[in-house]
């Protein structure tokens, strides 16, 4: 103990040193001291939750050339390095003890090995920098879903990023005292070529679930480095795994129902699939768009917003698609864009924004024009594909009221979506809560897309949109999420969604705003005010009740032709999703619980006896009322 103190001592401030022993936490004070000696900082800001220390990390970022003011008030603008535009799957891995495992799909390495590597590209790696030490928290605060978290980063531009997106977490380290219970990120972009990570080859992020900490270097891009984002999903997966709650990858948005009333729902899509545009339905409320929480308490099933901002892809953010994002980022407020085009007098454009881009700037990959290959002889568009804002909900004129309620909200649908082009009808719910887990949630698969490093398009299996994220083995988790409704006096209904159904020719069957159809109907249905159509796989809307929401909500005729070939049931498609996903789990996940083979076999026979009676191809009209 004296020895921490010593160090800390040594080599802090007065007042950071007060400020960081103002919270009598040792294993606190060990961690930062440790990391001083590792990473070899010349100093270290102990960030509170003030305004003050806030506008501090502010400033910071944009001295040290991290972000670039841009010309509205509280805007700036963060490049990451060129190769370093999403998260890096292959680089992430968890650090395993001997005789631990997680199965075959999740990514681990030796603990020992791993600590040892990613210690040695830490070492040394603040010399010359200041580290700052930053405390938040994850859900509301003061609530049984708060989980307090404290961040180390030489990158100010992540410090900054957090205070957007997490509520502070200062004043609960105060209230925890010397408990052990909180998240530990240790986060340096190592050496530096202009203002971006230089050695993106030696990227690491390690995740120790053994001690509740994550490691990150040489790398910016948020989700590698924002430790309370992706890495702290990972430790909670684990924690809400041993504790007996969910935390998933899943956007809380209020759906508006007749007479005012309002139904939560949760939404899980992988990155860049429309979850942040459900969450942001014109003329509902938002809770969150990312990560969320889920308790039972008193036979009710509830949620929370793990943040209080969001990290949103920039692309086709415009005025007429997404009202409320546009105007938040063109208007005054605090802002970070990132990878986006700059103009000459320091405007942000990107792809899909409705208006012409100009024909050169600044962007990721520096000097920008029209027809630029970069340093891999691939095109550069203008703005990257994976280009973010960082915004907080507060700023949205939208924001629901319960956002940082403590108790979080009821939940009354989960919806699943992916990016799925022939197979799913654009909404079904599922029959009860255990088809809905296993049919829609256990079998999500998603083409993938630019949040993450590597091919796009291809089709792959991601459940519950969480597998980049699940610290513990798949069938554990499938398990948890059938279990947790057990006490829950009306589960949430579950309903699956598709965005991207195209017909035979590749044309996309629906609009862009369609989904506010879906969502509306979903809420019906949880309210028991509409009856539906029976499908192999669950219930489908009938059209009038389609037609009429349409009408009144986007002011369309919604025709039966339309509802046909949308709603028209694709038996061998279905059948073929079943049998990837069966495959995968046969051959990948050992401790697949067997009712989800069941569940399988189940909806195997009801597709095989529909396929008979009307053919591979189902009119809605043809199939049985509910
Ligand atoms: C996602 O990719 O799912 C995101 C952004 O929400 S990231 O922080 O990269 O995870
Ligand atoms: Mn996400």
């Amino acid at each position: 103990m004296s020895d921490v103190r010593e160090l800390l001592k040594q080599k802090l401030s007065t007042e950071d040193y007060n400020r960081l022993t103002a919270l009598e936490n040792l294993k606190l004070h060990t961690f930062v001291a440790d990391a001083i000696e590792l990473t070899g900082a010349d100093s270290v800001y102990v960030c509170t939750d003030s305004e003050e220390d806030r506008a501090y990390i502010r400033k910071l970022a944009i001295e040290k050339d991290e972000e670039i003011a841009l010309n509205i008030a509280g805007h700036t603008c963060h490049f990451d390095g060129y190769y370093d535009q999403g998260r890096d799957k292959d680089a992430t891995k968890y650090l395993l003890s001997a005789g631990s495992s997680l199965g075959s799909i999740l990514n681990s390495i030796d603990r020992n090995k791993g600590i040892e590597e990613v210690r040695s590209l830490l070492k040394g790696s603040m010399a010359g920098r200041q580290m700052l030490v930053l405390f938040f928290c994850l859900g509301p605060v003061d609530s049984e879903f708060s989980i307090p978290c404290v961040q180390i980063t030489d990158s100010p531009y992540v410090g900054h990023s957090e205070t957007i997106l997490y509520r502070g977490g200062y004043e609960q380290f105060k209230k925890i005292g010397d408990s052990p219970d909180f998240f530990r990120f240790m986060h340096s972009e190592g050496e530096l070529e202009g203002a971006v990570s230089k050695h993106v080859d030696k990227r690491r992020v390690y995740i120790d679930l053994e001690e509740d900490r994550v490691f990150s270097v040489n790398t910016q891009y948020g989700g590698n480095t924002i430790g309370l984002k992706k890495l702290a999903l990972r430790l909670a997966i684990q924690k809400a795994s041993a504790e007996g709650w969910l935390a998933e990858h899943m956007f809380v948005m209020g759906a508006k129902g007749p007479g005012g009333r309002i139904t939560y729902f949760t939404g899980a899509f992988p990155s860049a699939c429309g979850k942040t545009s459900t969450s942001m339905l014109p003329g509902q409320t938002i809770i969150g768009d990312d990560i969320a929480y889920f308790r039972k308490s008193d036979g009710e099933m509830r949620t929370v917003n793990v943040e209080k901002g969001i990290f949103g892809i920039i692309q086709d953010v415009n005025a007429k698609d997404d009202p409320v994002i546009y105007d938040a980022l063109t208007h005054p407020g605090e802002v970070i864009f990132s990878n986006v085009l700059l103009d000459g007098e320091n405007r942000p454009h990107w792809l899909g924004m409705g208006s012409e881009l100009p024909k050169e700037g600044v962007n990721h990959s520096g000097q920008w024009h029209e027809g630029k290959e970069g340093p891999d002889g691939k095109a550069v568009t203008a703005s990257h594909k994976n280009a973010r804002y960082c915004l907080n909900i507060a700023d949205l004129k939208n924001m629901d009221p319960r956002m940082d309620d403590a108790e979080g909200v009821p939940v009354g649908g989960f919806v699943y979506g992916g990016r799925d082009s022939d197979t799913w009808v654009p909404v079904e719910q599922a029959f009860n809560w255990t088809e809905g887990i296993i049919l829609k949630g256990a079998s999500l698969e998603s083409e993938t897309t630019a949040a993450t490093l590597g091919a796009e398009g291809v089709r792959a299996f991601n459940l519950m949109s969480n597998l980049d994220f699940l610290s513990i083995p798949l069938g554990k988790y499938v398990q948890n999420n059938l279990d947790f409704a057990e006490g829950v006096e009306k589960a949430p209904l579950i309903f699956s969604v598709n965005y991207f159904l195209k017909n035979k020719n590749g044309k996309y069957l629906n609009g862009m705003g369609d989904k506010l159809v879906w969502i509306l109907w979903a809420e019906l249905r949880v309210n028991g005010d509409v009856r539906g159509i029976k499908t192999p796989t669950g219930i489908i809307p009938r059209y009038e009740d389609l037609a009429r929401l349409f009408k009144d909500n986007l002011g369309s005729d919604y025709s039966r032709d339309n509802y046909v070939e949308q709603f028209t049931f694709r038996i061998p498609e279905n059948l073929a999703k079943l049998d990837r996903v069966e495959k995968i789990y046969r051959e990948k996940v050992a401790d697949a619980p067997a009712i989800l083979y069941e569940t399988y076999a189940e909806a195997r026979k009801r597709l095989e006896a529909a396929g008979e009676k009307y053919g591979d191809n189902i009119s809605p009209l043809d199939l049985p009322a509910e």
